[in-house]
């Protein structure tokens, strides 16, 4: 057996369960990761990605150097490999780098840049990076993937509680009574919460009420599973409510207290009846009346939900629909209860949280509240941007439209994550100026002008927030590959020359010694965060924030006594159908999202060992579907939209309803969203990723 030289307690780099690992290092390098046993939120364990999918870190592809594109300036720019980039030094990488932007800058304005910072990087490194947009370059366009995520379950939180985090932690899940998991293909995407979920079940004797289209495996769990037609949520939902309150099984003291707008509420949704919803979603009328009397008869009940509640052009309502559910039923502000929305990446809980949203500062002050700008104006001593900028697909319609010129793309890749690709494409091809700063090479970097090569979590110090809102450390463990550094010295540097050429200096500046210091500022302007430091995560494994003084413990559920907006929000919905439904030309439903073995836009898992599991991209299809095709399991078949066309391997399987495909987002050769469409939610300008219309054909 080897033996470890070193081992380094830190965050997986996955996932926003945010397990605790122990990697184990040995000639510079992480031979094997475990799970130390006493420590939150994991416990001791790990999913397959946390344990045997690290090894990206060492994969020979790691950027090393700078990157500058040999033909630069040349429009329209083309998609490239490796071999359209000549090295360069950090010096000269960086100073055209911040030539290029100021360029813009003096011609458009600030608001002429579009930003994408990443929920991968640490809270330290999306700080500064929003100072940098900001105070430097002069826009609040900046935003993430938690756009094209939760940015629904935001939106509907927002409206009913005044708030958006998840509301419990995960180790109340062991208080659970009766849980409802909707849209959340909870043991592949969040695998260790779910262990927790099945042991509540298995364990304490919970309740599951699973609703998904899919057959995926928390339904072995369920004792209910709500099978509905995808995009249906809002009908199965209201039907739910309407039983609440027809039967009187809601909780009046806690609507007394606690609650607006019951009357107008229960008058909406008199005819929402569950037949009603049955009409529309295919769920037994029956299921929806049983399902109803179990959660609201629970002493405690939590819901929790991912991307099938989300990603929709109605995931606002979708999201008001349940929290609806929890409002009626008092099931908030107690262990065990609350309204869950499963964060997905490692740090996007802490990206939003640091100020990576054209809407807010860190901890959600608002860039449009005169208080908020002159306390960050005071702060960093620069004039702010007073209107909120765009987000991430408003900045594709911008650049569209030639309103933005240049893009900085840090720890993304939106040529594989947004939808309708080959219009992305497009406006790629029309921009002046791409900056990307990442670990590898991407389909994004391919359209850059200059790329800048950052280390990965293991190759540094900072802070990740995981789903529930708990505060961890990364450590440095190995050497950074080459010369590649930090993402915060990058910004740190490229903001310096930026201002230099600009002639504006702000006054705290970008010169910090340790991720620490960086921590330190963002915790000075943000009172929810003012009790933490790098050194108190340190002794106490990590803190929930809001934790507003040092000597406070930190806040492991919300809402004991009151929600942010005062009383919670009933909110009267109508159900709306999807954008693109299936038709005679294109007859079948196109859903697409995630399997357990990769991430994304595949750029860590597939340079992983985890590929050798899942080497090929798929496409669930149901038998009655197959059969009259001639399409047999593992045959290559040809998948076609209105937007474009791509080649999958079948998996002939009943876990997707009939007349209905599921295609995993994680393979650049048959990219999911050259299929999507980008039709998106009025209020939270998410797109709909999970209802599209296809044809299949065998090849
Ligand atoms: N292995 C792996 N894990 C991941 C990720 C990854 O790429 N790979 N990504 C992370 C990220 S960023 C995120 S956001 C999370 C996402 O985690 P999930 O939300 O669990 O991921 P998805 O695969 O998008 O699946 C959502 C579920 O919604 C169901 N669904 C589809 N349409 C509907 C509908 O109309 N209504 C309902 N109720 N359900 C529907 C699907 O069948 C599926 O089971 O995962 C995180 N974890
Ligand atoms: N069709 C379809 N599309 C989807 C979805 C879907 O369900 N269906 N889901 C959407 C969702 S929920 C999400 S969250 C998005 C995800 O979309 P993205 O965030 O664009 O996807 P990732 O592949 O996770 O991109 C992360 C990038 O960060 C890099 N990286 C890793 N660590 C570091 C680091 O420390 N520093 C830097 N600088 N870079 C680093 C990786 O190499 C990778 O290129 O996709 C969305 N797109
Ligand atoms: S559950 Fe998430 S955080 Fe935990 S090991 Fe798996 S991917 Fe990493
Ligand atoms: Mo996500």
């Amino acid at each position: 057996m080897i033996k470890s030289e070193k081992i380094i307690r830190s965050t997986c780099p996955y996932c926003g369960v945010g397990c605790q690992v122990d990697l184990q290092i040995k000639d510079e390098k992480i031979f094997r990761v475990d799970a130390p046993f006493g420590v939150a939120p994991n416990f001791g364990r790990l999913c397959t990605k946390g344990r045997f999918g690290v090894d990206y870190v060492h994969h020979p592809s790691r950027l090393t150097k700078p990157l500058i594109r040999k033909e630069i300036g040349t429009k329209p720019r083309k998609a490239i490999g490796m071999e359209g980039f000549r090295e360069a030094t950090w010096d000269e990488a960086l100073d055209l780098a911040a030539e290029k932007f100021v360029g813009i800058v003096r011609k458009k304005g600030g608001d002429a840049i579009g930003s994408f910072c990443s929920a991968k990087a640490t809270n330290e490194d999306n700080y500064l990076f929003q100072k940098f947009v900001r105070g430097v370059i002069g826009t609040n366009n900046i935003d993430h993937c938690a756009r094209l995520c939760h940015a629904a379950s935001v939106a509907g939180l927002q409206i009913s509680l005044g708030t958006s985090a998840m509301s419990n932690s995960i180790a109340e899940m062991k208080d659970l009574d009766v849980f409802i998991v909707a849209g959340s293909n909870t043991s592949e995407t969040h695998p260790v919460i779910s262990t927790f979920m099945r042991e509540a079940v298995v364990k304490n004797g919970a309740k599951l009420i699973v609703v998904d289209p899919r057959q995926i495996e928390m339904t072995q769990f369920a004792t209910r599973w709500l099978r509905q037609k995808p995009g249906t949520d809002v009908a199965v939902f209201q039907a739910m409510a309407q039983v609440i309150i027809q039967e009187n099984l809601y909780d009046s003291d806690f609507i007394q207290k606690r609650v607006d707008g019951f009357d107008d509420y229960a008058a909406s949704i008199q005819e929402s009846t569950p037949e009603w919803a049955e009409q529309i979603s295919g769920v037994p009328a029956a299921e929806i009346r049983e399902s109803a009397r179990l959660y609201a008869n629970a002493e405690k009940a939590a819901i929790y939900w991912g991307m099938g509640i989300s990603q929709s052009v109605h995931g606002t309502d979708n999201a008001l629909s349940l929290a609806n559910l929890a409002l009626l039923s008092g099931n908030l502000g107690k262990t065990g209860t609350g309204l869950n929305p499963l964060r997905g990446q490692n740090n996007v809980q802490g990206c939003s949280d640091a100020g990576g949203l054209p809407n807010v500062f860190p901890g959600y002050q608002s860039v449009t509240d005169p208080e908020s700008r002159a306390k960050f104006e005071g702060d960093w001593g620069v004039v702010l941007n007073p209107e909120a900028g765009l987000t991430t697909m408003e900045m594709v319609d911008a650049a569209e439209k030639g309103v933005i010129r240049g893009y900085y793309v840090m720890g993304e890749n939106p040529m594989m994550s947004e939808p309708d690709l080959r219009h992305a494409r497009h406006v790629m091809e029309e921009l002046d100026f791409v900056l990307v700063q990442d670990i590898f090479m991407n389909e994004t970097a391919e359209y850059a002008d200059i790329i800048l090569p950052a280390t990965s979590f293991a190759e540094k110090e900072g802070t990740f927030t995981n789903s529930d809102r708990r505060v961890q450390l990364i450590r440095e463990a190995v050497p950074a590959p080459g010369i590649a550094r930090n993402d915060s010295d990058i910004i740190a540097d490229l903001a310096q020359r930026v201002e230099e050429k600009l002639g504006k200096k702000t006054t705290a500046g970008f010169e910090f010694d340790s991720a620490s210091s960086i921590w330190d500022e963002m915790a000075r302007l943000t009172p929810p965060f003012q009790g933490i430091t790098h050194a108190r995560i340190e002794q106490e494994d990590g803190v929930h924030w809001p934790c507003p003084t040092p000597d406070h413990p930190g806040t492991p559920y919300l809402f004991a006594d009151t929600f942010p907006s005062g009383k919670g929000q009933l909110t009267p919905l109508n159900y709306r159908p999807s954008q693109e439904l299936p038709d005679e030309e294109y007859p079948l439903l196109l859903s697409t999202g995630r399997v357990l073995y990769h991430w994304h836009g595949g750029t860590m898992t597939r340079r992983s060992k985890l590929d050798d599991i899942y080497p090929d991209p798929t496409v669930e299809v149901h038998p009655k579907d197959a059969k009259p095709l001639n399409i047999h399991a593992g045959d290559w078949i040809k998948v076609r939209s209105r937007r474009g066309e791509i080649k999958v391997k079948a998996l002939v399987t009943k876990r997707s309803r009939p007349g209905m495909v599921f295609i995993p987002i994680h393979f650049a050769e048959a990219a999911a969203n050259e299929l999507t469409l980008d039709a998106r939610d009025p209020q939270a300008k998410i797109p709909d990723y999970k209802v599209a219309a296809v044809v299949i054909e065998a090849m």
